[in-house]
């Protein structure tokens, strides 16, 4: 049996439905409710020591970390390759790889948390903050305590978005001339980096973008796949479920 804790609006879980949806795979799901801090949890914890979403069970045995959760499906089940054969261009993607989760799956989370998420919270005090919601967390406990009650600095977001142009402006340079960043195969490297342009779209900075023709059309290729919709149920984004708050125009410009 293969079960998949996640969250409908988690980037990371909606990188590995993407690849469960493009390799045809049927999966158990099992919701977890990051407002109810049900991934903080001893029995959560158990499964994935770093109290965050998604996890992969498969078998019984716990799967950690969506990217590495996705070449985990791609190598083991039958449906389309998501690597490339050839060695080189499967170190290509990896590459790819690296650098979505160094660079924008940590820029998104600003401004996804500043806009959104740390709304939740604006009523507590610094140290009721620090104590009862950053310091729970194994991971993100250092993140919280950055953003603290009321959101990220100005100066912040704004080297986030600048983060997100850099990438951008890099995918834009491997997509001029091709469909896909690895070429004419559609791989794993184009899935991890989707739920991060899905994020800006919901956030309102699409206009991150403008003036990319080559990512601008990869993006709409992306979301006409029937994997697309799968993975993005009802429910899935952030401004369906809260209020997002605009960006002031001195983070926007980058002048901070
Ligand atoms: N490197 C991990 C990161 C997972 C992650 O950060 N998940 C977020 C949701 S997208 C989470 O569970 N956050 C929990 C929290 O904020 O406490 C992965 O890719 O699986």
């Amino acid at each position: 049996m293969l079960e998949l804790y996640h969250a409908l609006t988690s980037t990371c879980s909606q990188k590995v439905r993407l690849c469960l949806a493009e390799k045809n795979i049927e999966w158990v799901s099992r919701p977890v409710n990051l407002a109810a801090e049900e991934h903080l949890t001893p029995a959560y914890l158990a499964l994935n020591p770093n109290g965050v979403v998604p996890t992969l069970v498969h078998d019984g045995r716990p799967v950690v970390d969506s990217s590495v959760i996705c070449e985990y499906l791609d190598e083991t089940f039958p449906g389309p390759k998501l690597t490339p054969e050839d060695p080189v261009e499967r170190a290509a993607m990896r590459a790819w790889m690296r650098f979505f989760e160094e660079v924008p799956t940590a820029a998104i989370r600003v401004p996804s948390f500043h806009q959104v998420i740390a709304r939740r919270y604006q009523a507590l005090d610094e140290q009721t903050f620090v104590e009862k919601i950053a310091d729970i967390r194994p991971l993100r406990k250092n993140f919280y305590r950055r953003m603290g009650p009321h959101g990220f600095s100005q100066a912040e977001v704004a080297e986030a978005l600048d983060e997100l142009r850099h990438t951008i402006a890099r995918m834009e340079r491997a997509l001029e001339n091709s469909p896909w960043l690895i070429g004419a195969q559609f791989t794993l490297a184009d899935i991890v980096v989707t739920p991060s342009f899905d994020r800006l779209d919901d956030l309102g900075l699409a206009s991150l973008w403008a003036g990319k023709p080559g990512v601008a059309n990869w993006f709409t290729r992306l979301k006409s796949r029937s994997s697309f919709a799968l993975a993005y149920p009802k429910g899935s984004r952030l401004s369906e479920r809260e209020p997002v708050r605009p960006l002031g125009k001195a983070a926007l410009a980058g002048l901070c």
